[in-house]
């Protein structure tokens, strides 16, 4: 239970080793083995997240101004060297005996990315059952043709995380500029709890903090993220806080090695001599789902300790000049931290009042703390609730906007926040419309557009009929993947703009286009020259990125000539859509973003290649709240029983976790070294007590039931191997995206829809 602190790598069930250190260079040898990565791999390596170079691929972790030699991380340098494999998937695998679609979907994941680079726009072709070979124009032409038919309402536009800045303004134009604002994104399953929840209490839906302010803090509380697999790079400011004395006090069900300790592959000594930094002082298994409780229990310390010391006259312990000036709501939480219960506490935490007092110690002690959290604390029924409670905890000690505090959400791919920022979004309210129809002259839909739930449950119900993804992996990443891959097969239009192929591509609907784009890394010449984009990280740093090297196939183009290609086609001519100059000079389309942004992107052309990028900035950073009440919201949560999820007699909440092998529905491998789990991922992690309580064994192959009270469709998934692990009862694992069959759609955050990805409640059966 609570607090038994792992010591090292040694100390957990598995013995897998320190994150970090040799074995993350055996990780990224294997699959530049694996990929049989093309030459001059190992050169783009070294130009990864430094001025002018690459900005990486893989997650939005920034980029330090001052960098080091190798600026990149093991999962960056898989997810690059993916991109750079010298395999090719040709018209002539298409054409091959045994891939004709309906064949391909017995491939796994894994295999369907192995057959490489994507080369060659794609239609599909009913008759044949085969995506066959298009040119550019007749695939344009077509799309366009079907889009013009279709209601603009019926029509999607999702976007991955991937594409910069650029192709994503001009995306959302071009979604807007046909009509609606049905543009979800990669967020809606991610971090829209952050957009959503922290926007409410803070007034800043991204997070505050900069890396002058984890330079500077002597504590984190870390969440629910997983640094060691899906932030490596973070597993360096974690150690340099370690280096100088401060504390890491986690909440995790499960004990992630990144989270236990590390060695800096970059420190030779360190590399040689083994030696190892402890992470986490304390490491708290609490229950999947049990965040809420356990930070009310580390409230109700603090308000504790504060009563006390002002009862002796000694110094006060909240900040109560901070939250007289600052905050609503305090007066009614305090009222609610002192009335819990600390049974009620430790039944919905699945810890100990002593470890959550031995936790809230350090938050005392600590003057400078920063809380961080990811994917465990936004994909539950309660997510926006984690979220006030960890801001709550913040504010207590005016842990916000002041230097080396903050709150630090943990974005997921590399350009997800920044899509967000330059109007990648489905509600209106959120985008300058006002600007939009100034500079380019027509009037842009003010109806909200489909949240990725809404998209899904239109998929299902039949109501969208078109779907246009820019990146990403609809069908395996979102829930309900059964019901989803029915209705995506039943559209007039599906185009997708990727890399590589996947399990999207093979339910196409009356007409599919597969459009092959340039990866980041890849030179992108156009009529000015080779060109430049940018994205947004984790701290709203924005930076430029320059590809260079050749591109994977001659007839591959960029994501943003697909983008000004499909909207060429689509929408009539008009004198301010400038598609194809735009499309010569990318610099264009940055002036147009700081026209509709000009506080955050003044001078974007020229602050663009700054080393660690150029702050786009954050009111809440300055203690500037944009709420409605113009202050810091505390907020009190209700009662802890009610609390999203229903426990009954053999139903446990399944959390979907990410392996070290996979960047989410890529699956780089079936080896999850951190946690000792080695070429299968039908496995189930689950409580040796709970184990024997089910009357199983270790090994047995069981099956996963949904066990929803919110409708009766059946899910499940068999073939699992039952694993033995240490995690809090009532708690199992498995994989996503395999266990996504297994999510029912309408299970989400209340109020951000963020599917509740990390409490499935499921039963656990003999197979
Ligand atoms: N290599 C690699 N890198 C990635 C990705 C990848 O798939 N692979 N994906 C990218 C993307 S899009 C994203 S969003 C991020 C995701 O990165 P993370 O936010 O780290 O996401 P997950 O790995 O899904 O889960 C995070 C952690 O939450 C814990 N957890 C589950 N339930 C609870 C709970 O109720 N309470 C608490 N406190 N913890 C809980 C899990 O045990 C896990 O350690 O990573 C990005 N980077
Ligand atoms: N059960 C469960 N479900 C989840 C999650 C979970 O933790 N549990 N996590 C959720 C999260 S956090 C997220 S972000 C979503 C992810 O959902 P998506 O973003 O839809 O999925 P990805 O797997 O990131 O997309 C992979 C595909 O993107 C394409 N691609 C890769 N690079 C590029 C590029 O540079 N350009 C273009 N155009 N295409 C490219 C490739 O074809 C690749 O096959 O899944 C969510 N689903
Ligand atoms: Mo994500």
């Amino acid at each position: 239970m609570a607090n038994d602190t792992p010591k090292n790598a040694n100390d957990l069930p598995h013995s897998p080793g320190p994150a970090g250190g040799w074995g993350s260079m055996k990780g990224i040898a294997s699959i530049y083995g694996e990929t049989w990565a093309s030459p001059g791999a190992l050169d783009s390596l070294r130009r990864l997240n430094k001025p002018k170079g690459v900005m990486c691929v893989s997650c939005a972790w920034p980029k330090p101004a001052n960098y080091s030699a190798f600026e990149f991380c093991e999962n960056g340098a898989k997810a690059t060297l993916w991109e750079l494999t010298k395999d090719r998937c040709t018209p002539d695998f298409f054409a091959e005996d045994g891939h004709t679609v309906t064949q391909l979907r017995e491939w796994s994941d894994h295999e369907l990315e192995m057959t490489g680079r994507l080369t060659h726009p794609m239609r599909y072709d009913a008759a044949s059952d085969r995506y066959v070979p298009v040119e550019w124009d007749e695939a344009f032409a077509g799309i366009g043709a079907t889009l013009r038919e279709l209601p603009r309402e019926d029509v999607v536009f999702y976007a991955s995380g991937h594409a910069g800045l650029e192709a994503s303004y001009l995306y959302a134009l071009l979604a807007r500029a046909y009509g609606n604002n049905n543009l979800p994104q990669s967020s809606n399953m991610c971090h829209e709890t952050t957009s959503v929840g922290l926007t409410k209490v803070i007034g800043s839906p991204v997070g505050t903090v900069t890396f002058d302010d984890l330079a500077e803090t002597d504590c984190y509380f870390y969440f629910g993220q997983n640094p060691g697999t899906n932030s490596p790079r973070f597993l360096h400011n974690l150690k340099a806080l370690k280096d100088r004395g401060g504390k890491i006090v986690t909440f995790n069900p499960v004990i992630e090695q990144g989270l236990v300790s590390f060695v800096d592959p970059q420190n030779p000594l360190e590399m040689l001599t083994g030696e190892e930094t402890i992470i986490s002082d304390q490491y708290h298994q609490v229950q999947s789902g049990g965040d809420v409780a356990a930070i009310l229990g580390l409230c109700k310390v603090v308000v504790e300790a504060d009563d006390r010391a002002q009862q002796d006259g000694a110094q006060e312990v909240i900040d109560h000049a901070f939250i007289k000036q600052h905050t609503t709501g305090f007066d009614d939480f305090i009222a609610c931290c002192r009335d819990a219960d600390w049974a009620d506490i430790e039944k919905a935490s699945g810890l100990t009042e002593s470890a959550l007092r031995e936790a809230a110690q350090v938050y005392i002690d600590a003057e400078k703390v920063i809380g961080v959290y990811g994917m465990g604390f936004t994909q539950h029924t309660h997510g926006a609730l984690n979220i006030a409670m960890l801001v709550n905890l913040l504010l207590l000690k005016g842990n916000i906007g002041r230097p080396g505090t903050g709150c630090c959400p943990v974005r997921g791919h590399s350009n997800v926040q920044g899509q967000r920022t330059v109007g990648i979004a489905e509600k209106a309210h959120l985008v300058p419309m006002d600007k939009l129809k100034k500079l380019f002259d027509f009037d842009p839909p003010t109806k909200d557009g489909m949240h990725v739930v809404d998209a899904v449950q239109g998929l299902i119900s039949g109501k969208v009929r078109g779907f246009i993804s820019l990146g990403g992996n609809l069908v395996r990443a979102v829930p309900d993947q059964k019901r989803m891959e029915e209705g995506w097969a039943n559209q007039d239009l599906v185009v997708m703009v990727s890399t590589k192929l996947n399990r999207s591509h093979l339910y196409p609907g009356k007409s599919a286009y597969i459009l092959p784009c340039l990866s980041r890394s890849e030179k992108d010449e156009q009529a000015s020259g080779n060109q430049a984009v940018t994205s947004e990280d984790s701290f709203s740093m924005i930076n430029g990125s320059i590809g260079h090297r050749d591109p994977s196939s001659e007839h591959l183009k960029s994501e943003l000539a697909i983008v000004t290609g499909i909207a060429k086609a689509t929408l009539d001519p008009h004198p301010k859509l400038k598609w194809d100059e735009w499309t010569g000079d990318y610099s264009l389309v940055r002036d147009l973003i700081e026209a509709t942004y000009p506080d955050d992107f003044h001078d974007f052309n020229k602050r663009m290649f700054q080393p660690g990028g150029f702050w786009r900035g954050n009111p809440a950073a300055e203690r500037i709240w944009k709420t409605d009440s113009g202050k810091a919201v505390i907020t009190t949560p209700p009662q802890l029983t009610s609390l999203g999820f229903a426990d009954k007699p053999g139903r446990y909440r399944l959390l979907t976790m990410r392996s070290n092998d996979q960047f989410n529905t890529t699956i780089y491998g079936y080896s999850d070294r951190f946690r000792g789990i080695e070429g299968t991922r039908d496995v189930v992690l689950m409580n040796p007590d709970d184990i024997a309580e089910a009357g199983m064994s270790d090994g047995d192959t069981v099956r996963l039931v949904t066990d929803y009270d919110g409708d009766d469709v059946e899910r499940h998934l068999g073939g699992l191997k039952l694993v033995a692990y240490k995690l809090p009862r009532g708690t199992i694992a498995s994989y996503y995206p395999e266990c996504n069959v297994l999510v029912p759609i309408t299970h989400h955050d209340e109020i951000s829809k963020t599917p509740a990805s990390k409490s499935v409640p499921v039963r656990v059966e003999a197979d």
